[in-house]
């Protein structure tokens, strides 16, 4: 049973977020496949596809869109964010508070954690400061566990990401993103690892359909709730299409080569 919290923004169980935060963390360079995901509008009509259930944008998006689609969409707040201008050691500043999230009707807050960097430790308290606000306001707490840095060797490895599933648990997030380990045997140890924390994968850069589907099927038979994809939606030329076959893949565990045919 999940917490109030976390259930506004998941579906029997699982959890479709659709990330647009890339316009920060990378750069118009994320929109030149698929010009119109420029606009903010077409990713807030793309979140009012039944398989979405969270769309997960900073505070200045927010803020410009959100009142028209308040009654259409569940809103993750991301409240850190870098770009990719910054060359530093990995590290994400604070650009909005729990509370301004809970004023702007956030139903959750979304926050990275960079653990092994050398932010680690202010990362980490700044964290604490977002969940406990969230829990104030009754917002589900979604945790972008991203370990990089001096401390860390391969953020994509087995071990790495167990325990990049395990700070979620540890720090008191409902839902944990993480890279894909790279096979569902590992994935089902981060699973593990996070207990009551929900894992959801992180959707990379944009694959081939089939490629994808797969990856995202493999992770829910390892215990995964859902994913939190931006590139390999938006990127695309007909959106609507690929979150047609999620909806099959991720609520209904339909095959991703039947999902493909629907
Ligand atoms: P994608 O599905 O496009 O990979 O987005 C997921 C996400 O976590 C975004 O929310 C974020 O902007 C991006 O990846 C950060 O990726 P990275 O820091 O690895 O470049």
């Amino acid at each position: 049973m999940l917490p109030h919290a976390a259930d506004e923004i998941s579906r029997d169980g699982k959890s479709l977020i659709l990330a647009y935060d890339h316009g920060l963390e990378h750069g118009p360079v994320d929109f030149e496949p698929n010009p119109a995901t420029a606009d903010p509008e077409r990713l807030f009509e793309l979140a009012t596809h039944e398989a979405v259930t969270a769309l997960a944008v900073q505070k200045g998006i927010a803020e410009a869109y959100y009142p028209e689609y308040e009654d259409d969409v569940n809103l993750l707040l991301k409240l850190n964010g870098t770009s990719n201008l910054w060359m530093g050691e990995p590290d994400s500043p604070v650009n909005c508070s729990a509370e301004y999230a809970a004023g702007l009707g956030a139903d959750a807050v979304g926050f990275t954690l960079y653990g092994g960097s050398n932010h680690e430790v202010e990362m980490a308290e700044e964290f604490r400061e977002a969940q406990e606000g969230a829990r104030e306001h009754d917002m589900g707490v979604v945790m972008w566990s991203y370990p990089r840095g001096q401390g860390v060797k391969n953020d994509t490895s087995p071990d790495t990401i167990s325990y990049a599933a395990r700070l979620g648990l540890e720090l008191g997030a409902d839902f944990v993103k993480v890279k894909y380990p790279g096979s569902a045997e590992a994935m089902g140890e981060a699973v593990r690892m996070a207990g009551p924390t929900q894992v959801v994968m992180s959707g990379g850069t944009m694959r081939d359909d089939k490629a994808f589907l797969r990856n995202v099927a493999d992770a829910i038979d390892a215990g995964a709730t859902g994913l939190a994809v931006g590139r390999n939606v938006f990127q695309r030329d007909d959106p609507e299409r690929i979150l047609d076959a999620l909806e099959a893949v991720v609520f209904q565990e339909v095959d991703p080569a039947e999902a493909l045919a629907i």
